[in-house]
């Protein structure tokens, strides 16, 4: 079974620090202001249930998750999310974009904690069944983007990882960027946010156009 394309859902990936953020509300309010439903959500989390396991995920007290429950905590915040929170927004026509999918999965787990990737997509076919029409990966040196994320304070579990396990990450994503280059579209995000952003947004309404 292959995975359904959703034409209204966009999702934003990158390393830490990358900006997604910015990017997601400058999203947002250039969809806003053309009078559609717009619903902003991010993984892992987006229903009560999920939010929960991002607070399990994230916690750097309780001893390291194996890199197979990571991944299954990963999956069961996002079969939650996917039916509570993403199919019924497309469903009614909303526009939904949500901070990380199931490509973080195979960045972080896959590549990252070093898991199979078809180990990865069997519980995506199984579990999520959808997949983005438009993604945005926002790519930043691992260097700066920990720069930026380390200002914000005390980091989580996940942050508080060594800069070779981010290295991984980043070439996850880049290599999958190119191999599902019909709806990856990188954006050099070490540029200043504005610039960022404008791609970003620039990118958008090729999609709206597109489907008009
Ligand atoms: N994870 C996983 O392992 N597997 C999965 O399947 C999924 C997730 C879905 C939480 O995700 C963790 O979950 C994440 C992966 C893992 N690992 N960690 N850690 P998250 O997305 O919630 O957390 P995050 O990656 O740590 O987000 P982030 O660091 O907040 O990234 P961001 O949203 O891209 O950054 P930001 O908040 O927009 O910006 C960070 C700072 O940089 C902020 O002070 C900005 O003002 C500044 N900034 C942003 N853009 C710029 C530019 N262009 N120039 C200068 N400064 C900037």
């Amino acid at each position: 079974m292959s995975l359904q394309v959703q034409p209204r859902l966009i999702t934003l990936e990158g390393g830490e620090g990358a900006g997604k953020s910015t990017v997601l509300a400058a999203l947002r309010d250039a969809l806003e202001a053309t009078g559609v439903e717009v619903v902003c959500t991010r993984e892992p989390g987006g229903t009560p249930l999920a939010e929960q396991i991002r607070g399990l995920l994230l916690d750097p007290h309780h001893e390291p998750a194996t890199p197979e429950a990571e991944l299954l905590l990963v999956f069961a915040g996002r079969a939650q999310h996917v039916r509570e929170t993403l199919l019924p927004a497309l469903r009614r026509g909303a526009w939904v974009i949500s901070d990380r999918f199931t490509d973080a999965s195979y960045a972080y787990q896959g590549e990252g904690r070093g898991l199979d990737p078809a180990f990865i997509a069997e519980l995506e076919r199984r579990v999520v069944g959808i997949e983005p029409a438009l993604t945005l990966l926002l790519d930043v040196p691992v260097a700066i983007g920990l720069q930026r994320a380390r200002g914000r304070g005390a980091a989580d579990r996940i942050e508080a990882e060594r800069e070779d396990f981010f290295e991984r990450v980043r070439a996850g994503y880049r290599a999958r960027a190119q191999a599902q280059a019909h709806r990856f579209h990188v954006i050099d995000a070490s540029q200043p946010a504005d610039a960022v952003a404008a791609q970003a947004v620039a990118r958008l309404r090729l999609l709206i156009e597109a489907q008009s």
